[in-house]
């Protein structure tokens, strides 16, 4: 049995290459927190998808690093145990905060698998060496400069568009894209901008063909989700909704979902998402990876889980420069529209240290010995 001998905390802060807006504002940055976790020598490393203010769900940054600090390593690593599943038990008696419970809990899973000398890829299941790609893309100015950002995209061999939504930004954005590119995987997220009585402004979008459309209506609204998918046509996919196997077995079974968009940090980790998976894959329900606008980080871990047998539609796992100029690893590179899974034990990559250095903007260290 091996101990963890310190956990380290780094935020950083890294500049988005264009601003991202969604129904629930505008990010021109990410403020990332990395959870980096120290056991003989190797470092766990993972990425905490929470965002600088609660616009997606409950959780921000700064309430993350109070849980943990405060809470979640004192209650879970006191004996200093490096077991992910032990983490993963003891973490339930904590009530929410599942982004930062993900966070602590992929690092001590990577610290686990490195001294393993096993991928992620491997030990969740994978079946792939690649995985096909998409692309989210905000809200902006116009449609012009829509159609400008879709066709670099297109260009950069991206497998799958999905637009963000939101009234007034809907049915004219989808009918452009889609008559200038009427073969191109289409999708959109709304991110529950819209309300139950909106189904004939959703329905007008069923007419283009589309994938799918994410989480139209709020949260703790499963009924609605429900009541829409009869009404149209576009399949409805949850985000937001969907927080564990449980709420996942729920919504399929209230007809509130036929697609699920898994992302480990809103579920509390990869071994949540894996038995979300698990449960889709039973239930003929497909999957597909969505992101938090990762770091490298971040985007290999996801890059692991979307190769899953599962995983059948594009996620939004996109190459690095989607979002940033410099990524903090390695970057990952588009190929033929895919990414490959990285093979080496853990996440399979690294921070590289003199860019950590260079975007970090506070760390912190606690020494469990
Ligand atoms: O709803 O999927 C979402 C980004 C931040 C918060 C929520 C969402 C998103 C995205 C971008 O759509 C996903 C990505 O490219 O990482
Ligand atoms: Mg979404």
């Amino acid at each position: 049995m091996t101990s963890i001998d310190l956990i380290r905390l780094h935020r950083i802060d890294m500049p988005l290459v264009r601003p991202f807006r969604t129904s629930f504002g505008t990010q021109e940055a990410r403020d990332v927190l990395l959870v980096e976790v120290v056991s003989e020598g190797v470092s766990g490393w993972a990425e905490c998808v929470a965002m600088e203010w609660p616009g997606y769900s409950h959780e921000y940054v700064d309430g993350a690093v109070d849980v943990l600090v405060e809470h979640l390593i004192p209650a879970v690593l006191s004996d200093r145990l490096l077991n992910p599943h032990e983490v993963h038990g003891r973490m339930r008696r904590f009530q929410g905060h599942p982004m930062a419970k993900a966070a602590l809990e992929t690092a001590v899973l990577d610290a686990w698998l490195r001294q393993r000398g096993q991928s992620l890829a491997d030990y969740l299941g994978a079946v792939r060496d690649e995985v096909d790609c998409g692309v989210s893309v905000g809200i902006p100015r116009s449609l012009d400069a829509l159609l400008e950002e879709v066709a670099s995209y297109v260009d950069a061999g991206y497998r799958r568009i999905k637009l963000k939504i939101e009234p007034g930004w809907d049915v004219e954005a989808v009918r452009a894209v889609r008559e200038a590119w009427p073969a191109m995987p289409l999708q959109t997220d709304a991110n529950q901008a819209y309300t139950r009585d909106d189904s004939d402004m959703l329905a007008a979008m069923d007419p283009y063909g589309l994938l799918l459309v994410e989480q139209p209506l709020p949260e703790d609204d499963l009924r609605g989700h429900a009541l829409l998918a009869e009404r149209i046509a576009t399949p409805v996919c949850l985000d937001e909704s969907i927080i564990s196997v449980a709420t996942a077995d729920s919504a399929i079974a209230f007809g509130a979902t036929s697609v699920i968009n898994i992302k480990p940090g809103r579920v509390g980790g990869y071994l949540e998402a894996k038995a979300i998976h698990d449960l889709c894959l039973e239930r003929g329900i497909p999957v597909w990876c969505g992101g938090m606008l990762e770091t490298g980080i971040g985007r290999a871990a996801n890059i692991a889980l979307a190769a899953l047998p599962g995983f059948t539609l594009p996620g939004d796992t996109s190459a690095s420069s989607r979002y940033f100029a410099t990524d903090i690893t390695e970057p990952f590179v588009l190929e033929d529209g895919r990414l490959r899974v990285p093979t080496a034990p853990g996440i399979g990559v690294d921070p590289i240290p003199a860019l950590l250095a260079e975007f970090t903007t506070w760390s912190a260290e606690i020494d469990l010995r």
